[in-house]
């Protein structure tokens, strides 16, 4: 069977790029080319291309893995987006992408491509552990590995601090404009935190192009959603169906989706409007519902129901119990947020546990489970420091941490069944050694450096109610507290 890729005779019916890719020049460099950004940025780019037309398509680069640039290159960049609805699936092929560059090994060429003038936005979608940010100070953290090897070695980054900042270096040594640094990682104030890093960065550097950054360089915050699990097999599969031949790259998601966007691009964007992006003066009210609402039910579903034994969200919310809890946790976040305009909230709140019901998305909970150190600040800790202010009740945030502390336990166990897969696991099995005392453990785990906020590790009321329901896990099992915290 033969492989996609533009001479590749398709299905008629089968929705195709409204544009001719090759007659498009590229504007973005992405940074993270994963599953997610082919079924979100690529897909409003894909839009904004066949409404508006421009030189906006994405050149794809990934720091380590050359996993995409083999699956996507050989195709042209062309990809299959699987849309799995209730009822219906659809399919459609995306032509934004026109390559994908591996860096590892390779700066040199993913540095000159960023040094190209043609290339006005550098998005990313990295994930919350490979920026090296610290979330209080907004300074950049030394100990993390690929900061302190660009720190010493700025001309030949391995990291995303270094990469942009070495590419921002050529372009004011050259004289031409930036580009605009567009964070598409779910972070709160994504712009504002990757520019303090940047800066923070740079001064280490170069006090002269770290004041250039500042005056000239855009970083607008951005929302990102759609829920998008990692490409399997059965993907492939359905992908060979769907379109008659081979597609490695294809990528399976819902029908939601949505991007909210700061607008500020004094070099320009394409128009991701066509495709539905609302382009806004501030993001962080839409920002705080989706991390607080979406990804903090999300934590708290996948530590409760992958230590309940289920592996995939759909099944967790077939489960009467778990269910409630899911409901309960988006209600009590969606307390915590101030007005977000234009959305109501109620609605939002039906949404998201259709979404998270689709029997079509098969979204692991380990997959959510990871990195918990690096999720938990924003989608727990934040709306519970809210909750406790308002006097609201924390007994959903306090489950959810206690969930993650439970994980914790059993992933560092002699016997543990799974890895803990985060990028402080062994600061937290250090941390955790040989206790067994609930009181300790939460003592133990929210020492971790920067991890909890001050107003909760003091807060007797906060640590005394994540203790009591960690002592029903540590006694019992998770269903059982579930069951009983669903009561
Ligand atoms: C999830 C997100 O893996 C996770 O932590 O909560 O990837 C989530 O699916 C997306 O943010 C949805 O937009």
């Amino acid at each position: 069977m033969k492989r996609l890729a533009t001479s590749t005779t398709l299905p008629v019916h089968l929705r195709q790029p409204a544009y001719l890719p090759s007659k498009h020049g590229s504007g973005i460099v992405h940074l993270g080319l994963g599953a997610f950004h082919k079924a979100h940025q690529a897909v409003y780019t894909d839009d904004a291309l066949a409404a508006e037309g421009g030189d906006w398509r994405i050149i794809g680069a990934n720091l380590r893995s050359p996993k995409a640039a083999e699956e996507l290159n050989p195709q042209n960049g062309l990809f299959t987006l699987i849309e799995h609805d209730l009822d219906k699936t659809s399919a459609r092929i995306i032509g934004s992408i026109e390559r994908v560059i591996t860096a590892k090994g390779n700066t040199k060429q993913l540095l000159d491509t960023l040094g190209d003038p043609r290339i006005r936005i550098v998005s990313l979608t990295v994930t919350e552990k490979a920026y090296g940010i610290e979330r209080v100070s907004g300074g950049i953290n030394q100990d993390h590995p690929a900061v302190a090897a660009d720190i010493s070695n700025p001309d030949n980054p391995v990291g995303v601090l270094g990469i942009l900042v070495a590419a921002l270096r050529r372009r004011h040594n050259a004289g031409t404009k930036p580009f605009t640094v567009l964070c598409c990682d779910n972070l709160p104030n994504n712009g504002a935190f990757l520019r303090a890093g940047v800066l923070d960065f740079t001064r280490q550097i170069d006090h002269t192009l770290a004041e250039w950054i500042e005056a000239h360089v855009s970083f607008p915050s951005t929302m990102v959603d759609r829920i998008t699990p990692a490409t399997t097999q059965d993907t492939l599969s359905r992908a060979n169906d769907l379109i008659g031949c081979i597609d490695l790259a294809a990528v399976e998601t819902e029908p939601f989706s949505q991007w909210v966007i700061e607008d500020d691009f004094p070099t320009g964007r394409p128009a991701w409007d066509a495709g539905g992006a609302l382009l806004v003066k501030d993001v962080a009210q839409y920002e705080n519902m989706k991390l607080r609402m979406l990804n903090g039910a999300h934590s708290m579903l996948a530590y409760a129901g992958f230590l309940s034994g289920l592996d995939h969200v759909c099944n967790v919310m077939t489960d009467p119990d778990l269910a409630k809890l899911v409901k309960r946790h988006i209600i009590a976040a969606s307390q915590t947020l101030d007005p977000v305009p234009g959305v109501d909230l109620d609605i939002y709140t039906k949404s998201l546990l259709q979404r998270f019901a689709n029997p079509n998305i098969r979204h692991e909970t380990y997959q959510i489970a990871m990195d918990g150190t690096e999720k938990l600040p924003q989608r727990i800790f934040e709306p519970a420091v809210t909750a406790l202010d308002r006097g609201q009740s924390i007994a959903p945030f306090a489950f959810a941490t206690a969930a993650w502390m439970y994980y914790c336990v059993r992933g560092t166990d002699a016997n543990a069944t799974y890895e803990l897969r985060d990028p402080r696991q062994d600061q937290i099995a250090r941390n955790i050694g040989a206790r067994k005392n609930p009181d300790e453990l939460v003592a133990c785990l929210s020492k971790l450096d920067g991890f909890l906020p001050k107003d909760l590790i003091l807060n007797q009321r906060w640590n005394s109610t994540v203790s009591s329901k960690l002592t029903m896990m540590l006694d019992k099992d998770m269903q059982s507290a579930v069951r009983n915290e669903a009561r």
